[in-house]
């Protein structure tokens, strides 16, 4: 498997070139939009793999709380997935002025949400990169900037690992978060 990983105090943090749904993890979150519609990209992916009941729990939230903000997320459960819940993140559309307030926001309370559930384990993929048209290496420096400041106060996650979907995000990743968290490289 290709991987780059870090360790900054308990927290293992781990670069993955692959399938988000196939990861053997506590939360795994997803790139969603405010309504919860899971139709196209890693969102899609997490469905058919799961299964509808992720659609059906994600229909369930909209209609109970209203669509969520760009920046928020929404927990359902995951399924037949390995892991035990989906953190559903809504992401910014590239563009967007306050894009990566939003960004930032959607990946820190993805990661606190995990924390909140008393989780072990988190992996995200590069939210908004996709349909969202967000380059890799503005979600990566996002991405990487938060990690480094969270992990510190994190007391049930000990691992976040990134999952990127083809060789260019994992090559961009791997580069901003080696020169991001320098003195905490374990491993290349
Ligand atoms: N595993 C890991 N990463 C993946 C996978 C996978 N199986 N499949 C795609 N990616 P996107 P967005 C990567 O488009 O940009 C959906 O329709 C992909 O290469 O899934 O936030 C939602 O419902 C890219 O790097 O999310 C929303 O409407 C990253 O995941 C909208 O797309 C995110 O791509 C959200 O757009």
């Amino acid at each position: 498997m290709v991987q780059t990983r870090f360790k900054i105090g308990n927290v293992t943090v781990r670069l993955i070139q692959g399938d988000i749904t196939e990861q053997d993890v506590d939360v795994i979150v997803n790139a969603a939009n405010s309504y919860l519609k899971h139709g196209g990209g890693v969102a899609l992916a997490i469905v058919r793999k799961g299964g509808e009941i992720i659609q059906k729990e994600s229909d369930e939230w909209v209609k109970r709380n209203g669509p969520v903000p760009e920046g928020e997320v929404a927990v359902t459960t995951a399924g037949k997935l390995k892991a035990k819940y989906v953190v559903h993140a809504v992401g910014p559309k590239f563009g967007d002025p306050e894009g990566d307030v939003k960004l930032r926001n959607a990946i820190r309370n993805s990661i606190l949400k995990a924390e909140e559930l008393g989780q072990s384990s988190i992996a995200l993929p590069a939210i908004s990169t996709g349909i969202y048209g967000y380059p890799y290496e503005r979600c990566a420096q996002i991405m990487a900037d938060i990690v480094k400041e969270l992990s510190p106060s994190l007391n049930n996650l000990k691992e976040i690992r990134v999952v990127l979907w083809g060789q260019e995000a994992f090559e961009t990743f791997r580069r901003i978060f080696h020169e991001k968290l320098s003195g905490y490289t374990s491993s290349c």
